[in-house]
Parts: structure tokens; sequence; C-alpha cells
């Protein structure tokens, strides 16, 4: 194939920093010139020209995913990239990417996606960098694109025809290779090495094992289809809104209590299957219920790691455990039990990679529905489900009795998030830098009849690489136990989120049934009158509670 690589003059634009999870923008955004290529380029720059081997390139399917992916492509070849490896269709859900990085010992790759926003012409759209560990990028390195973009003054690229990506093939541009991949292949055959799919199968065709899990009309689909329904013969219909869309139908692809309604509702039925699931935009995130009965993440997490033997990746034991800081002190309570190492790292799965990678750990999660293995190096919504079902059959029990054992074991974290969203930025940052200042006098002080015992600025230090990362969350501790936790979201593409994290532990086995929402509103006020909410921010309510 004929083609010239083109040196195009530009100039930065301001704001390209990487968030909680890449850079996310409005479509429009990601539309104007240079915009996109960039960041690509600040991306590509950080690799030594040595280093430029095998590039992975997928995203989630939504709009201006086929124009970006060919744009990549293009800036590959003219940048010397050997090879790229993408999806059928530029289509990878974020947790396949991370298995094709690791799989055909690619440099990195470039993930195409804003996870659970909307879709579509007026919406949002994203990109970020994961390493050749299949990690996402760690700060030190997206820091160091956010600099090359902020002095960027040119890019190359090549002015070949698009290529065509509609079939797993592989094509010779001369100085390049793209291969077109069957992610959903690779990816159902990584989880067949991982779980015991004939166990599985004899599961769903007894009956014990039935599932509906709601791919919400985003990339999961046909890996569900192909795990669930082809390999493990669950009932054909099981995987519900199975057609990715570009707009994954108008809906927000988020896994949660509000925008999983449909499935919550059979969920509710009596004709529900034995567990309930859902996914997001990319395919990370997952949604855990049972017969009537949701299941926070955080005890999802904390469920997985008690019965960690049930899984066969964990048959052997597992090596240590891994929460971000919001997430509930569930998996510690467990890992106590247990005698594991428990780690408590920032927002956001980059903070997981290096102690994935020094094999300190083997189990992650985040309280907003993300959980993870050792196997890739995101989280992984797909595997989570599939380590429920393990876990249901080996133990011959609901989500629901499980969840029961959980809390008879260890006690119960009431838990729940409050987000606070369209708030200006501006005020947002008043108002966690007032809390902040309001922090040194507040320990000992006395909130609507709980005592504070503590309060601070989270900070990390990684034990793998010493790196340090400041201004993680705002933490009040409680003397009965509970703790509420405030950070401005990162992943958003116009206005500011606060999001309150709120946490109650109840010991008592005997006082394990009362309603999350119910047991943390006063926690819920609390929070509220600590950062002075209504004030700096008029609200009175949060928009969303999960
Ligand atoms: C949110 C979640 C965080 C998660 C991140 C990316 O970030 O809180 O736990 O890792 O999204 O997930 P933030 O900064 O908005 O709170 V995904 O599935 O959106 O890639
Ligand atoms: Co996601």
């Amino acid at each position: 194939m004929d083609n010239q690589i083109v040196t195009i003059q530009t100039q930065p634009f301001e704001g390209q920093k990487p968030g909680t999870s890449g850079l996310r923008k409005k479509v429009k955004v990601f539309q104007q010139p240079h915009y996109l290529e960039n960041f690509v380029q600040s991306v590509m720059n950080t690799i030594s020209v040595e280093d430029r081997t095998t590039l992975v390139v997928g995203g989630d399917g939504r709009f201006h995913n086929d124009i970006a992916v060919q744009t990549i492509l293009k800036m590959a070849l003219a940048n010397g990239f050997k090879k790229v490896i993408v999806g059928i269709n530029g289509l990878v859900s974020t947790p396949a990417a991370s298995h094709l990085i690791r799989k055909y010992n690619a440099i990195g790759g470039l993930v195409l996606s804003a996870s659970h926003n909307p879709a579509g012409p007026n919406e949002d759209f994203g990109i970020k960098f994961n390493n050749a560990s299949g990690s996402p990028a760690p700060e030190g390195v997206t820091n160091a694109i956010f600099e090359n973009t902020q002095a960027i003054n040119e890019y190359l690229i090549s002015d070949m025809d698009a290529v065509d990506i509609s079939d797993a093939q592989e094509i010779d541009l001369n100085d390049m290779v793209v291969q077109v991949v069957d992610s959903v292949a690779d990816y159902t055959e990584l989880m067949q090495s991982l779980f015991d799919f004939d166990a599985l199968k004899q599961g769903f065709a007894s009956g014990q094992l039935s599932i509906c899990f709601d791919a919400m009309h985003a990339v999961t689909g046909p890996y569900a289809k192909s795990i669930f329904e082809a390999t493990l013969g669950a009932a054909e219909g099981s995987v519900i809104n199975a057609a990715p869309l570009t707009d994954f139908g108008g809906g927000h692809p988020d896994p949660n209590l509000v925008h999983a309604k449909e499935l919550i509702d059979i969920m509710s039925q009596d004709s529900a299957p034995a567990l309930g699931a859902a996914s997001d935009g990319d395919g990370d995130r997952n949604l855990i219920t049972g017969k009537g009965c949701f299941v926070s993440p955080s005890d999802s997490l904390a469920v997985i790691a008690l019965n960690h033997r049930a899984i066969p990746q964990f048959k052997n034991g597992l090596a240590g455990v891994a929460r971000s800081m919001p997430t509930s002190t569930a998996l510690d309570r467990v890992a106590q039990t247990l005698s594991l190492d428990c780690y408590e790292t920032p927002t956001g799965w980059k903070f997981f990679g290096n102690l994935l990678d020094a094999g300190k750990v083997a189990l992650c999660g985040e309280e907003s529905f993300g959980t993870s293995g050792d196997h890739v190096r995101e989280k992984d919504g797909i595997w989570a489900v599939l380590c429920w079902l393990s876990i249901m059959l080996e133990s011959n029990k609901s989500p629901e009795s499980l969840l029961r054992d959980l809390w008879q074991q260890t006690g119960r974290s009431y838990y729940c998030r409050h987000d606070y969203e369209g708030v200006e930025g501006d005020k947002a940052n008043q108002l966690l830098a007032e809390l902040t200042d309001s922090l040194p006098t507040l320990a000992g002080t006395e909130v609507s009849g709980l005592m504070v015992k503590a309060a601070d600025v989270f900070s990390y230090s990684d034990p793998v690489d010493d790196s340090v990362s400041n201004n993680q969350g705002v933490r009040v501790f409680f003397e009965n136990g509970s703790r509420v936790v405030f950070r401005l979201s990162g992943t958003g593409t116009d206005s500011a989120t606060i999001r309150v994290y709120l946490e109650r532990v109840e010991n008592d086995p005997q006082q394990c049934d009362e309603d999350a929402q119910e047991a943390t509103k006063a926690l819920g006020e609390i929070a509220k009158q600590l950062s002075k909410m209504e004030a700096l921010t008029g609200m009175t309510a949060p928009t969303v509670i999960t």
C-alpha cells in the first residue's frame, strides 16, 4: 500500500491531562482538528523509538471509536511501530485490551473509552494508555504525557486510506503489520483457562445455576453471549441488551441500582434467575445481585476474598488483597480472618498495577463496581461474574446466603455513596479546600452525637516504587468505627462531581439486616454538615445514591 508520512504542524490544547482513567472529554472536543492527534503523539513521544514494537488498539465501540482507531493506525505507522493489534471493527473491552497487551507482548495499548459515561455525538469520548503489563499508565507516565501535550508543535501521520478491520486478518502495510483479532475468542479462552468451565456448564445444565446478564447495549454483549450462552450453556436470552450500539441505546451504561433498573426489576420477580449481573460501557465494572438482593461492590469483593478457594485461579491461595481507599473495610476484616496482606490504594485501577506486578496481591477491588484478579491489569466485569458463579456452584448457596455468611463471620459494613453532580468546578474545589482547612481541629469534637476520632487527607506511598500520590481524598473517622470520605471525581467531562462515601460498621451479627441507605442516612447528614454542602453548593441532597 502506498503511503506518505506527513508532518503536521500543531499547537498545544489546554487541559489534556489524564484523570482517574485517561483523558475524557465531549466528542465535540475530540472532533476538533488535531485534538486526538496531539494526545496520541504525546503518548507515542513517551515511548522510545526502539521500543515501538507492538501496540494494541481498541475501544468500547462508542460514537467516534471507528474514526479514532483509523487515526491511531495512521499515526502508529508514521511513528515507526512494527505491529498494531486491533479488535474486529475496533471493538475491545477494557479487560480484553489488557489481556491482548499481555498475550501479544505489546509495549502498551491505546484504549478508547469513556466507560459508563453516555455516548453519542453530543456525549463523551475518552482515551487512555496502558503499559506493557496491561495496566493503566501510572502517574509518572501520565504526567509525562501531559507535559508532552503542553509543548507539542507537530505530529506524524500517514496519508494512507482507512484499513479494513471488519474481519480477523493480517494486513501488511510494508513497514507495519495490522493484525485484526477476534478479541472475544481470545478473552473467552482466557476465562476458560482460569475457571472450571466443565463444572460451570454442568451447573447450568442441572439448573443449579442460571443468570440474567445485562450488557446495557455496550461492549460486553458479544463476550457475555460467547461465554455464558454459547460456552457455558446458559439459556438463550440470558444476556439482555446484548447488541453493542454506538450510543449505548441512549442509556447510561453504569451498572448500579439507578441505571441497571431493567435488571433489578427482573431480579425482584419470583421467576428471577439465581444470579443477576450487569457491566458498564467498556466491560470493566460489574454489578452483582441475587433474587431481590443487591450485593454492594465492597461486599462482593469481600465475598470473593472469603470464598477464594472456590475459584480455580486462587486454589493455591491468595498472595494478598487490595482495595481503593473509599471502598469499605469489609475486605480488611476478611483479610484479617484469613491472615492475608491487605493494601489500601487511591481511587483508580492504575494504583493496583505495581502491587499486582510485584505479586503482592492477586485480588483487587473498588467500591465503584470494579473487581479483578492478577490475570489482567484492569478491572474485569465478566471475570467477577464467573467468580460468583463458581462460588455459588461450590457452596450451593444463593448470593443472599453468601452475603449473610460474610456478615456472620466478619460483621457488616453498611455502605453508601452519595454523588453531588453538576457542581461548578470552583465551588467544588472550595468545598474540599475549606474541609481540608477544618481538619486539624476536628479530632475530639462531636458532630450530631458522633465523636470524631481522626481526620486527614489521604496520601499514598507506593510500596513497590516508593512514588507518592498526595491529596487523594479527605477522610473523617469516628470513634464508633464509622467513616466518611470526600473526593472529587476525576472522570467527568464538564462540571464537577463531589463524591461522599459513607461507611458504618456493625459487628453484631444480629444487627445486619437494615437497609444500607437507611443505615447510613445519619452519616450522610453529618457529611453535609461537615462539608457545608448546602451553603457552598446550594445542594440539599445528592443527585445519585448507590
Ligand atoms: C470513577 C470511580 C473509580 C474508577 C474510575 C474509572 O472515578 O470512582 O473507582 O476507577 O471511575 O472507572 P472518579 O474519579 O470519577 O471517582 V471506569 O469503569 O469509569 O473506567
Ligand atoms: Co468502565
